[in-house]
């Protein structure tokens, strides 16, 4: 580590005001804000590509807000996107161009990358992708003994499982119904148990989705499948119409008897937790078939123009990063929940917490230096309404001020009773809770008891975004990645640190490697880790001697 700390106040000369005008606005509540300026739920409000982003239930002014657009102006924020979208190597712990934004550049656009054109070779893959689900999808593609395929397995850890995993979860509806879809990733074999449990081997397609390739669990699991599938069909040609690959790695790929004609490169300069919208989507686009998909991209290449071009004041993910901050660096907020009301995006929140926390979970900044802030908060989040009957009561009346984004959809996909006028009502009405409360007036008037009035206290202040788009569609799904994706980006150019490497995860994988040759070998008479890890390992040869 460098000499010296990383201070935002020495390098942004807006922190200082932004400090001394959290001492004044830290007690205003939201109730006098919304009592100053009836009009504030209308002004407070941008609406763009179809996104409703209503941002007047947090504790701000509209003084807060110049400070905070000064302070995203003097992290030279624009400079830094024209960086990112021109190709820039902005990664430069790993020396690698962020290019997922080419990912979804339509035919035609071009970003030169080392001497070649990012965009035609992501059409190129695009291409192979889609003529390879469609072949899938219509039953054309024959397994080793004939038949369609109508399971397929993707293989794959981190980026290159949460993001397709989340996409398939969440565009289930749009989804083949005659094709099941399953997601393994965890070395545990439970995994893998339950993920071929019951499949026709001869019906199986295995994608395995691996940037590097060398990925312990990936591996592992994806050698299992192979000896699953030859215990069926004892013969190797099996694996060419059974394994498909997705990866920047041709020679491992090959290696591992996959063919060319089987694999579906990306690039190094699309980072794995950014990779949805490559070949990583590939069982995604199996499942919604390649116009979906193309629809998908579309939604995110929109966000990235709106990002790109749009004025800071109006940037929708400008906005919500310099909202994370002011809770963050002022208010000291430690976590953010996102609260999707809608059950296909379940997995929407765990896939953000690795887009939000592998990105920006980092105490060194750009030039090297032990940070003095604070920098990315833990993400989490769960779906509305469960989330209400569970941990919301912390959000109401605990001691933690935890911001929150509310994503809703105003039109169901599922048009069931009233079920959806009843979900829309919640999360509004979680809002408005959070925001004004309930004051000790109004009980009173209520007619609670003077006993019970301090427990059944609101006392609101609790900040919230609200995120509202139309239906769910593959189009506003890549509008929401996209819109978190910059949210992360412009957070990490504030933050000053690097939101594409990942330093963090290597640690844990080396001593694991370690651990698992000495798990193999109770003979070894001097363990040398620390006395705990050593009788942990002893306590392991124990029950299995
Ligand atoms: C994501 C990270 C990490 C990565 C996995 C899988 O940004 O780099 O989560 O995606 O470790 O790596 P491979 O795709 O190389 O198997």
């Amino acid at each position: 580590m460098k000499e010296g700390e990383g201070y935002l106040r020495e390098a942004y000369p807006v922190w200082k005001l932004l400090e001394e005008h959290y001492e004044k606005i830290k007690k205003v509540h939201l109730r006098q804000l919304f009592e100053d300026d009836p009009q504030r739920g209308e002004k407070m409000v941008v609406e763009d590509e179809g996104i409703y982003f209503d941002y007047s239930k947090h504790r701000i002014t509209s003084e807060t807000l110049n400070l905070l657009l000064q302070l995203a102006e003097q992290s030279a924020l624009q400079g830094h996107i024209e960086a990112m979208f021109s190709g820039e190597k902005i990664n430069i712990s790993e020396d690698r161009a962020v290019l997922h934004i080419a990912l979804r550049s339509p035919r035609g656009d071009s970003i030169i990358v080392d001497g070649e054109d990012a965009v035609v070779k992501v059409h190129e893959v695009l291409h192979k992708m889609a003529n390879f689900a469609s072949q899938i999808r219509s039953g054309q593609w024959k397994g080793f003994t004939g038949k369609s395929i109508r399971n397929v397995i993707s293989i794959g850890i981190g980026g290159s499982n949460l993001g397709p995993e989340m996409a398939y979860q969440a565009l289930r509806y749009y989804s083949i119904p005659e094709i099941k879809f399953a997601f393994l990733s965890n070395i545990d074999g439970t995994d893998f148990y339950e993920k071929v449990s019951g499949l026709n081997p001869e019906e199986t397609l295995f994608i395995i989705s691996s940037k590097s390739f060398t990925t312990p669990e990936t591996m592992v699991n994806t050698h299992t499948a192979r000896t699953w599938l030859l215990n069926h069909h004892k013969n190797d040609k099996a694996i060419s119409k059974h394994f498909v690959a997705v990866s920047t790695n041709r020679t491992m790929v090959q290696e591992f008897g996959i063919a060319p004609e089987n694999m579906f490169v990306f690039w190094d300069w699309v980072g794995g937790r950014y990779s949805l919208c490559s070949a990583i989507g590939l069982s995604v686009m199996i499942a919604i078939g390649p116009e979906n998909f193309y629809s998908l991209l579309r939604g995110a290449h929109r966000i990235d123009q709106h990002f790109h071009h749009t004025p800071l004041e109006r940037n929708i993910p400008v906005l919500m990063a310099l909202l994370s901050i002011w809770y963050n660096n002022f208010f000291g907020a430690e976590t953010s929940a996102i609260l999707p009301y809608e059950q296909y995006l379940k997995l929407f929140p765990v896939y953000l917490q690795q887009v939000t926390m592998e990105s920006n979970g980092k105490c060194v900044d750009i030039e090297g230096r032990r940070v003095a802030y604070q920098t990315g908060p833990i993400y989490w989040g769960e779906v509305g309404t469960n989330g209400q009957h569970s941990f919301y009561q912390l959000m109401h009346q605990g001691t933690k001020l935890i911001p929150c984004d509310f994503i809703a959809f105003l039109e169901p996909l599922h048009k069931i009773g009233k079920h959806h006028e009843l979900l829309i009502s919640n999360v509004f009405a979680q809002a408005e809770a959070l925001a004004f409360g309930k004051t000790e007036e109004v009980l009173r008037m209520e007619g609670v008891g003077e006993k019970l009035i301090p427990y059944r206290v609101f006392e609101g202040n609790r900040p919230s975004s609200m995120i509202i788009l139309d239906r769910l569609t593959p189009e506003n799904l890549g509008k929401l990645i996209a819109l978190y994706e910059h949210t992360v980006f412009t957070q990490g150019i504030i933050w000053k640190i690097n939101s594409f490497d990942q330093w963090g995860v290597e640690l844990g994988k080396v001593l694991a490697t370690r651990i698992a040759e000495e798990l193999k070998n109770p003979a070894i008479s001097h363990l040398t880790h620390d006395s705990s890890t050593n009788q942990l390992i002893k306590k392991y040869w124990k029950r299995n001697e």
